[in-house]
């Protein structure tokens, strides 16, 4: 049989197949540092074997995940430069990206008008998790999701008013407080909600993309969707778009590519050309 890792608990392992939970160990093989959650399993008595992944995410521990909430609010002031990376992050990772402005009952029409400028090639919903309305972002709960953003966006008021909506009264603060401890593994659990399930762990707030992936700067610009058609006018096919004949900076200069995210593209870039790693 097949089933879906929604929690990991030392060597014990909640696996949900047709709507049973089942407590279950590895066997033969089958180590319990190479299971996580999110991962699909087969098993018996106990698991035999772990199906292969589209992806795996080590902070949090995850694997398999679908869709990433990435969450930014007028207060504090979005990080774009994080936005981003998390985007390239998803990019290299198949994951589905959907921009979350949260904390609309703080922000002016123009906020959320230059965000919708500027990420008009992504999916974009608005919420309050302060006042408890995240029926936009449940129903975009699909596969297996989690969270991502700068502190104190509201993450982890999202996943509490969601959670407190389908009823789930045991999980509480439950991410605040493994947040709030020292320790370097972070617990995460799947809770189901609607088509699919919502980790309640408020995910990466810090992203070093040289360290998480081996990607090279002269790919970054192919994790861009909106610098495609500037990209086929550049005079060399190795350009990266920081000047010159290029098609990326004129689009930008023209207006039709968002200034702020080339601007920002520029500075991702600078930041693989100098890490140790090149
Ligand atoms: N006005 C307003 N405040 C909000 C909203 N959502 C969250 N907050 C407040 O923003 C603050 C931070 O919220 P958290 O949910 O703890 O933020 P977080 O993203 O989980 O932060 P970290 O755990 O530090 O990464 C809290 O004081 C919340 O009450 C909202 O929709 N509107
Ligand atoms: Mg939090
Ligand atoms: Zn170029």
């Amino acid at each position: 049989m097949k089933g879906l890792v929604i929690k990991k608990n030392a060597n014990l392992f909640t696996v949900e197949c047709d709507g049973q939970h089942k407590e279950l160990s590895p066997s033969g093989k089958t180590k319990a540092k190479g299971i996580f959650v999110g991962d699909i399993v087969e098993f018996d008595e106990s698991i035999t074997k772990v199906c292969a992944r589209k992806n795996i995410l080590i902070r949090p521990p995850m694997a398999n995940l679908d869709k990433l909430f990435i969450v930014i609010a007028p207060s504090p002031k979005p990080d774009f430069v994080l936005v981003d990376k998390i985007l390239i992050y998803c990019h290299l990772n198949d994951i589905e990206p959907v921009l979350v402005i949260n904390k609309i009952d703080l922000a002016d029409e123009d906020f959320i008008k230059q965000v919708q400028e500027d990420y008009s090639a992504y999916k974009i919903i608005l919420l309050s998790a302060k006042c408890g309305n995240v029926d936009n972002l449940e129903k975009e709960i699909d596969g297996v999701c989690a969270m991502a953003g700068q502190s104190a966006v509201g993450k982890s008021s999202c996943i509490n008013a969601i959670f407190k909506n389908e009823g789930f009264t045991q999980v509480g603060d439950l991410s605040s407080k493994i947040e709030r401890g020292k320790q370097t593994t972070r617990l995460v659990s799947l809770y189901k909600v609607g088509n699919g399930y919502l980790a309640d762990t408020a995910g990466f707030s810090l992203l070093d993309l040289a360290f998480v992936s081996d990607i090279q700067p002269r790919e970054l610009a192919s994790y861009y969707p909106d610098f495609l058609s500037g990209r086929e006018k550049c005079k060399y096919r190795s350009c990266l778009h920081e000047g010159g004949e290029c098609g990326v900076r004129a689009e930008a200069e023209e207006g039709k590519i968002s200034k702020r995210r080339y601007q920002n593209y520029l500075k991702i870039l600078q930041e693989l050309k100098n890490s140790k790693k090149y």
